[in-house]
């Protein structure tokens, strides 16, 4: 059987192979090797049976080798050569394509891709990072905090910025559209961005400092790139792009524009395959691929918001984030997803002040209003960052002590 001979356990992956993490489950009555033969071979160079147009000794040679397996767990070696240069969608189309489907495995998922650096050295990764994020908004030692307009769509143009200077003005440095915010009929995107930009210019002129406002430009590729475009024509830092709705090429693309501005990444649509712990792609995955292609901030997850994902994961996504790698600049992730006040202390303490703390419901919700969801928010990083307990904190701080009334901690 063709699929076994993709297995070689005294295997030693050479400095150029791509290595991949698999979490296989056999399908009933397949066993284990076959299963994970068939995965090897089906994404590397083999199929179902022997052929004739290749003898078989150089069809493994370039093919994938399975060189460990431990319990569920399997490493395949890849040879570099069986990937384009920078061409992110064909490496997809090879270890994550058809070999969801094949019917020897009941299911599959990518835990891990250990790129070679020949591999990373040919994509250039953000374009403006983490520490260029810092410096742009002079917020030093302290998690950057920010907001998404909610409801996250109906409110018009001049709405958004009216409630945009409001928290600006009351220490959130960072608003973005919502997800499924790009040019509605209520909410044209020219409109919008004029209008918000004229409130980032006002909070300069009136309190001397940078904010940020990231256009949702999620949109087919060249409206993205008239959107960016304008965006930047009229002064702006920062665009926003929903990276997989987008598609990996588009993605790409716009990165490769080198248009020097602030790429927000939101992630709409990863939980389709990320959550399944059995079958699909880890978020782990998506954040390598996103750090080659190259962004600034990135979505990962809360720990304790409303989204799916464990402490343990996101702890490993943000420290790769953060992490030194083939030197690509680092990459800021965003903590976002049912966020409010009371849980800034135990978020820092656990993901650290290396990232963007975003809130929706959790500042819009506020009993007192939306400059009070501000302050509240404010209030309860200061307290984490001078190590005083929210409960102490609410004593002085009568906008806290509201959000946690509400919301608890
Ligand atoms: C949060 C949010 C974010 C998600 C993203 C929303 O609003 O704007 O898009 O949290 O999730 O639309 O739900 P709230 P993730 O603060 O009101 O929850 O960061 O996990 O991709
Ligand atoms: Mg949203």
């Amino acid at each position: 059987m063709i699929y076994q001979k993709y297995i070689n356990l005294k295997y030693k992956p050479t400095k150029n192979d791509l290595v991949c993490v698999f979490k296989i489950t056999p399908a009933k009555g397949v066993s284990k090797k076959r299963a994970i033969g068939a995965v090897a071979a089906e994404s590397s160079t083999g199929t179902w049976t022997s052929l004739l147009t290749m003898p078989e000794k150089r069809m493994l040679k370039l093919g994938a080798k399975v060189f460990e397996i431990k319990g569920n767990y399997a490493k395949i070696a890849y040879p570099i050569e069986l990937f384009e240069v920078g061409n992110i969608s064909q490496l997809l189309s090879s270890i994550a394509g058809n070999i969801f489907g094949m019917k020897e495995i009941q299911s599959l998922r990518l835990e891990d891709i250990i790129f070679p650096k020949k591999y990373v050295s040919k994509f250039k990764g953000p374009e403006l990072g983490l520490k260029d994020l810092r410096k742009y908004t002079g917020i030093k030692n302290k998690p950057l905090t920010g907001s998404i307009f909610k409801p996250k769509l109906g409110l018009t143009p001049k709405e958004q910025a009216k409630n945009a200077y409001k928290i600006y003005s009351n220490g959130i440095v960072f608003t973005k559209d919502d997800e499924n915010l790009s040019s509605m009929q209520f909410n044209k995107f020219k409109e919008r961005v004029l209008k918000m930009l004229e409130i980032v210019d006002k909070i300069k002129d009136e309190y001397g400092r940078n904010v940020i406002y990231a256009p949702n430009i999620t949109a087919p590729y060249q409206t993205m790139i008239k959107r960016a475009q304008f965006v930047k024509d009229h002064g702006g830092k920062c665009v926003m792009i929903d990276f997989l709705t987008v598609g990996w090429s588009a993605f790409k693309e716009f990165r490769n524009q080198n248009f020097k501005m602030f790429i927000h990444l939101h992630r709409a649509s990863h939980a389709s395959f990320t959550r399944n712990k059995d079958h699909g792609i880890s978020m782990l995955v998506l954040s390598k691929l996103v750090r080659l292609i190259g962004c600034t901030t990135l979505h990962t997850g809360t720990i304790f918001g409303k989204m799916e994902g464990s402490k343990q994961e996101i702890i490993e996504i943000d420290k790769f984030l953060r992490s030194k790698w083939f030197g690509l600049k680092q990459v800021m992730p965003v903590a976002s997803g049912g966020l409010h006040p009371g849980l800034v202390p135990k978020l820092v303490n656990i993901l650290g002040n290396d990232l963007l703390i975003n809130f929706g419901g959790g500042l819009w919700g506020h009993p007192m209003g939306a400059e009070a969801g501000a302050k509240a928010i404010s209030q309860a990083v200061n307290a984490t960052i001078k190590n005083i307990s929210l409960k102490d904190y609410t004593k002085t701080h009568k906008e806290l002590r509201v959000a946690i009334d509400k919301w608890g901690n």
